[in-house]
């Protein structure tokens, strides 16, 4: 029986990356001096790799691009995603970053319903806070029973992790859980810590394969608006509700 939504955050709560986190890397970029500049589809393929850190290192190991060698290139990454996660958070309290559709929606009727909520995410703890405030409110974010972030883990996604915590926060078992998440990696890492998983892909997402979902969506719908199903059970009221879940959990 469903006990718990787990949300993804970036590309699930919010089309984040795009005019986000792309922007707030680029910003951090110029203001370090470095002419680095990732465009919307150089950030497509760096998306494979989770966290922010771990982005620009990889960006340093494969593009190579030119940068003032440092002593302490750790220190140097850090010291940029720290300058990136501020503009980031001035996008997001600028109102730059809505909810997907049907976020809102689903999260009330959640909480009407005494389901229990927490966000699983690879991203930056004050990014989150960041997003719910400007977007739900400060209130919401004691709505999540566990916030589970960035570096609280060894392991980023898709390595399970993450989910694995936030089981054991919540102690319920995986079949009791539903994660939403919007990514092969999210899919993976849930899946890698036994949680079913319906997914909302977007416009970086769309060419993932998402093996094990239960369904993937266009978005959670709203009513009136219509919505895609490309893959598993149809939301009988043409957007998804906590009914439409509890039946993906028990088809699982
Ligand atoms: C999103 C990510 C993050 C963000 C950047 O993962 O991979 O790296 O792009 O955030 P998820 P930071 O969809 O699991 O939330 O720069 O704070 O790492
Ligand atoms: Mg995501």
């Amino acid at each position: 029986m469903l006990k718990a939504i787990l949300f993804d955050v970036d590309g699930t709560l919010a089309e984040t990356e795009r005019d986000g986190h792309r922007i707030a890397f680029n910003q951090a970029f110029t203001e370090a001096g470095l002419d680095w500049s990732w465009s919307v589809e150089v950030y497509g393929a760096l998306l494979a790799i989770t966290g922010g850190k771990e982005r620009i290192r990889h960006f340093i190991d494969t593009y190579n691009p030119a940068y003032p060698s440092q002593a302490d290139e750790a220190a140097f990454i850090a010291s940029l995603h720290k300058a990136k996660t501020a503009h980031y958070l001035r996008l997001l309290a600028n109102g730059a970053i809505p909810l997907r559709p049907g976020v809102r929606r689903l999260l009330d009727e959640a909480r009407a319903q005494g389901l229990r909520l927490a966000i699983v995410t690879t991203t930056t703890p004050e990014n989150v806070t960041g997003l719910l405030e400007a977007t739900l409110g400060a209130e919401s974010i004691d709505w999540f029973e566990v916030i589970a972030a960035g570096d609280i883990v060894p392991n980023k996604k898709p390595a399970g992790d993450i989910y694995v915590y936030t089981l054991a926060q919540l102690q319920l078992p995986a079949e009791a859980c539903l994660a939403i998440e919007d990514s092969d990696n999210g899919v993976i890492s849930a899946l890698e810590a036994g949680i079913p998983v319906l997914v909302t892909e977007n416009a970086y997402t769309r060419d993932d394969n998402f093996n094990g979902a239960l369904a993937v969506l266009s978005d959670l719908g709203e009513p009136g608006r219509e919505i895609h199903t490309h893959f598993g059970q149809v939301p009988a009221n043409g957007f998804v509700d906590c009914a439409y879940l509890r039946a993906l959990v028990r088809s699982n």
